[in-house]
C-alpha cells in the first residue's frame, strides 16, 4: 500500500489506539527498538544522528541495528527486539513488501510498531501504529516543477534517471512524481532509467555506463545526492561540464549537494528531511500512553536551487 490520500483518510477515520498495556510511569523506563535500513548515504548518517541524539534527550533506552540495505536483516532485528520485549519497535523499512509476518509477530507480542522514513504494502494497515516520514511522490514532482520552470533551452531534453533501491517507497514514488511532473512537456523525456541504490559509488558506476553509450544527455534526475555526486565525478571525468552541459536535479538537501551546487555542478536538491528523531520519540511516549495517532506524520520540506545555497549552507544542520 503506497500512501494515498484516501487510504491515509481512512485509516485516520479508522483511528488506531494501542492495546491498553501496563503503562511505565516515565520515559525512562520505555525502550525503543530501532531497525535502521544501513548507512547507505549521507542522508542515512544524518537520520541515524537524529534518532540516537532524540533517544538520549527524550530518556529513551535505544537498542539499535544497521542492516546495511538487506530485508533480512531488518526482519532478523525486529524479531530480536520482539524477544528482547521492548516497549516499542521503529523501523525504516528499506523495500515496501515482504513485512506482514514479521509485523503479525510484534502485534501478536502487544508490542506496536512505527514506521520512519519509508512506508510499506500491507493488506492489514493495523500492522504499524503511523508512518512518520516524507511525501516522496511531492519531492519528484517539485523536481520535475523546477525542471520544467527553469529549463530554457530550446530542443529536446534527454533526461536519464538514477533510480534508489529498486523496491524501495522513495524510489517509486520520486520516480512516479517526476514522470507525472514531466508529462505535460513532450520534449522532455526518460530516455534511460537505472538504480544507483542511493550510493556514490554505484551513481558514478551507472553513469559512468549511461555517458560510454551515448553522451546525447541535457539532464540527470537522480533520487539522491549522494548518487548525483557520484555522477558529477562521471560527467567529469567523460569531459563534460556537471551543472552546464548536464544540468542535474537531485532530491536530499545533505551537505554535500550544497558543496556541489556552491562549485556550480550541481543545479537544485529537493529537501528530504533525515531528522525524524524528536518526532519518533515523541511518538514513542504518546502510543505508550494510548494516545490515538494519525496514520501519517508528513514532515515538512523546501527546495534549494543553486543560487540559494551559498547562504542557506551555514543553516544546514544535515
Ligand atoms: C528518503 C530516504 C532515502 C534518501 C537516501 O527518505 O529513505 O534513503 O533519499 C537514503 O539518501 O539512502
Amino acid at each position: 500500500m503506497l500512501r494515498s490520500r484516501r487510504s491515509v483518510l481512512s485509516a485516520i477515520a479508522a483511528g488506531l489506539v494501542v492495546g491498553s498495556l501496563a503503562l511505565p510511569t516515565s520515559a525512562s523506563a520505555l525502550t525503543l527498538g530501532f531497525a535502521q535500513v544501513g548507512a547507505e548515504s549521507e542522508w542515512r548518517t544524518a537520520n541515524t544522528v537524529s534518532i540516537k541524539e532524540a533517544a538520549k534527550a527524550a530518556g529513551i533506552t535505544l537498542k539499535f541495528s544497521d542492516a546495511q540495505q538487506k530485508q533480512e536483516n531488518q526482519i532478523k532485528a525486529i524479531r530480536s527486539y520482539i524477544a528482547q520485549k521492548v516497549d516499542v519497535i521503529a523501523f525504516a523499512p528499506v523495500v515496501t513488501t515482504g513485512w506482514d509476518t514479521v509485523l503479525m509477530e510484534a502485534k501478536k507480542a502487544k508490542i506496536p510498531v512505527i514506521l520512519t522514513d519509508r512506508s510499506i504494502e500491507t493488506k492489514d494497515p493495523s500492522l504499524y501504529v503511523t508512518m512518520i516520514g516524507s511525501d516522496f511522490t511531492e519531492e519528484g514532482q517539485k523536481a520535475a516543477k523546477w525542471l520544467l520552470d527553469n529549463y530554457k533551452t530550446p530542443g529536446d531534453v534527454n533526461i536519464v534517471e538514477l533510480q534508489g533501491t529498486v523496491g524501495s517507497a522513495p524510489a517509486i514514488e520520486r520516480k512516479k512524481g517526476f514522470e507525472e511532473g514531466i508529462k505535460g512537456e513532450p520534449r522532455f523525456k526518460i530516455t534511460r532509467s537505472q538504480t544507483g541504490d542511493f550510493t556514490r559509488a554505484k551513481g558514478k558506476e551507472v553513469m559512468e555506463a549511461f555517458l560510454k553509450t551515448d553522451k546525447n544527455i541535457q539532464v540527470l534526475f537522480a533520487h539522491n545526492d549522494d548518487m548525483a555526486i557520484g555522477a558529477i565525478q562521471a560527467i567529469e571525468a567523460a569531459g563534460m561540464k556537471p551543472g552546464k552541459d548536464i544540468i542535474i536535479v537531485s532530491i536530499d538537501a545533505v551537505k554535500g549537494a550544497f558543496e556541489a551546487m556552491m562549485a556550480g555542478k550541481l543545479n537544485v536538491t529537493v529537501e528530504c528531511n533525515p531528522q525524524l528523531g524528536p518526532q519518533l520519540m515523541t511518538v514513542v511516549k504518546e502510543v505508550k500512553a494510548g494516545k490515538e495517532q494519525p496514520k501519517w506524520v508528513k514532515t515538512v520540506e523546501g527546495v534549494f536551487p543553486m543560487e540559494t545555497a551559498a547562504k542557506e549552507f551555514p543553516n544546514r544542520k544535515y
